[in-house]
């Protein structure tokens, strides 16, 4: 696998490039020599926003399309897929043999896919709540006010586009506050308003739902079960919404928050069958327990399975996991086929991510409390007009870069609010040294570019003190099981690391410090 960074200046490129699509996942970017206005959208964007002022913009009540004059979309779509609780290493494409996603691997090759993204962690055991609310507006985890809800001063990825002209859509999984989800997107159908489907809410199979409602009310009557499977219901809900891109003569951001491979884990058929948990193998850092108590040993996730860890359950929790993301796949196979047929797909930038990773048996653990890579990494890949395609970068980039860099490849400024960093373009080549997680009062944690990782856990300690500590060397121990600071040998190490993650702690307003 070639690992090599995207140099690009995609911002300039935009403005003062012709991009001619290849084929899907590759742009031949033609160079002017002279820098040419910007897109006509601009100008385009411009009128909407004054017809918005002069009260012409319909569309966020009423949903019907506004087609103005002379408004074709030089400005690409922003197609946003984000999957729920994914591990890092479920991709075909970037390595992992057994699993099939024939759909996130097209996007694999169209695009740069960056193999060491993650979340910053959680503030509480719901880290869907802290990942989405960073991915949303940019901002680094103790910088969130406590990300259930996503305050008005916080400007998000669909408000910046809405800014720029785009009509803002969404469909599934919204575990942040539902008044921030009206607020930010003009319209949404088949709204999943929770953490996850429960068995007796009707699973994965009859998902709770609700459309869109413009006051923001959303009262209990109106909820309705669905009768498709849940990634079927929100991909139905896109491609509905896609099929009007042509006609409403503005870009959009389709924002499409899957519950898949979040359990329970229920692959519908034929997914259900397509892996065989007796030849799935166990994760090369399998544990049957812990081994010592991390704090966190207990909570609904750990608690799916009993302790000590029976490795044939396990394996047949990863077969059926493996089964809900080949099927999230397939969902994904049709929207993207969807935009094919619509002639968009060399106009939309696809964003596929997951907001959170999950042990699954690594170090014993099942769930995602902890700020071991597997808990803490996500896939993250950034595809369409002027990105590279089949491009690997092993740069660090957390989801809260997203906005800005986004921002960047749409010639935007990002908001004040926000903090990340751009991935992409002449702007990304400074690379953070060090990559900072968290895991609510408990886990702290550094990775450095250099592939050290030290993680401190506070579990009797006091203030901001550590009484356990752990550090690898993923050079040799990618998978973290060797633990070496209790080795003379790297006291060392050990010393710079802790004032490494003590530093990064400083940086991002650790609320232990105060
Ligand atoms: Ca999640």
């Amino acid at each position: 696998m070639i690992t090599r960074e995207h140099q690009l200046d995609v911002k300039v490129r935009l403005v003062t490039g012709v991009m001619i699509p290849r084929w899907f996942g590759g742009w031949v970017v033609l160079d002017r020599s002279v820098r040419m206005p910007r897109p006509p959208f601009i100008a385009s964007a411009a009128l909407f926003l004054l017809a918005g002022a002069c009260g012409g913009i319909g569309e966020r009540r009423d949903g019907a399309a506004v087609v103005l004059p002379d408004a074709a979309p030089a400005f690409p779509h922003v197609l946003v897929l984000l999957t729920d609780d994914q591990r890092h290493d479920t991709v075909h494409a970037l390595g992992n043999p057994l699993i099939k996603t024939p759909n996130i691997d097209r996007l694999a090759h169209a695009g740069t896919s960056f193999t060491q993204a993650a979340c910053q962690g959680g503030i509480s055991g719901a880290l869907c709540i802290t990942s989405r609310a960073a991915l949303m507006t940019g901002r680094t985890i103790n910088h969130l006010d406590g990300a259930d809800t996503i305050p008005a001063d916080h400007t998000t990825l669909p408000e910046l586009l809405r800014q720029a002209g785009y009509f803002t859509f969404a469909t599934g999984k919204w575990h942040n506050d539902r008044a921030s989800h009206v607020r930010i997107f003009d319209s949404a159908d088949n709204i999943f308003f929770g953490g996850m489907h429960f068995p007796e809410d009707g699973g994965h199979e009859h998902p709770l739902l609700y459309h869109f409602d413009p006051t923001g009310t959303y009262p209990a009557e109106a909820q309705f079960h669905g009768d498709r499977f849940s990634s079927v219901m929100y991909a139905d809900a896109a491609i509905e919404f896609i099929r009007t891109l042509p006609t409403r003569g503005r870009p959009a951001l389709i924002y499409v928050a899957f519950t898949a491979p979040h359990d329970p884990r229920t692959p519908p058929p034929p997914f259900d069958t397509l892996y065989d948990p007796g030849q799935t193998p166990l994760p090369d850092n399998f544990l049957p327990e812990h081994p010592f108590d991390n704090g966190e040993l207990h909570n609904r996730d750990e608690d799916l399975l009993p302790i000590p860890r029976d490795p044939n359950q396990v394996r047949k929790e990863i077969a059926a996991y493996y089964g809900m993301i080949s099927e999230v796949d397939s969902e994904i196979g049709r929207i993207l086929d969807t935009l094919e047929q619509e002639h968009l797909l060399d106009q939309t930038i696809i964003v596929f991510a997951g907001d959170n990773g999950l042990a699954l048996g690594s170090h014993g653990l099942l769930g995602k409390q902890n700020v071991y890579d597997d808990s803490v990494r996500v896939p993250l890949i950034i595809a369409g007009p002027g990105i590279a395609a089949n491009v690997v970068s092993d740069r660090f980039a957390y989801l809260h870069d997203l906005l800005p860099t986004l921002a960047a490849l749409l010639g935007l400024d990002p908001p004040a609010s926000s903090e990340g960093s751009t991935l992409l373009g002449a702007n990304s080549a400074v690379h953070t040294p060090t990559a900072y997680h968290q895991y609510r009062d408990l886990h702290r944690g550094i990775r450095t570019a250099d592939h050290w990782k030290l993680i401190g856990y506070r579990l009797t300690a006091t203030g901001s003190q550590f009484d356990r500590l752990q550090l690898f060397d993923l050079n040799a121990d990618p998978s973290e099981m060797n633990d070496l600071s209790t080795v003379d040998s790297y006291q060392v190490k050990l010393g710079e690391m802790q004032s490494r993650l003590a530093g990064e702690r400083a940086r991002y307003d650790d609320p232990l410090l105060k």
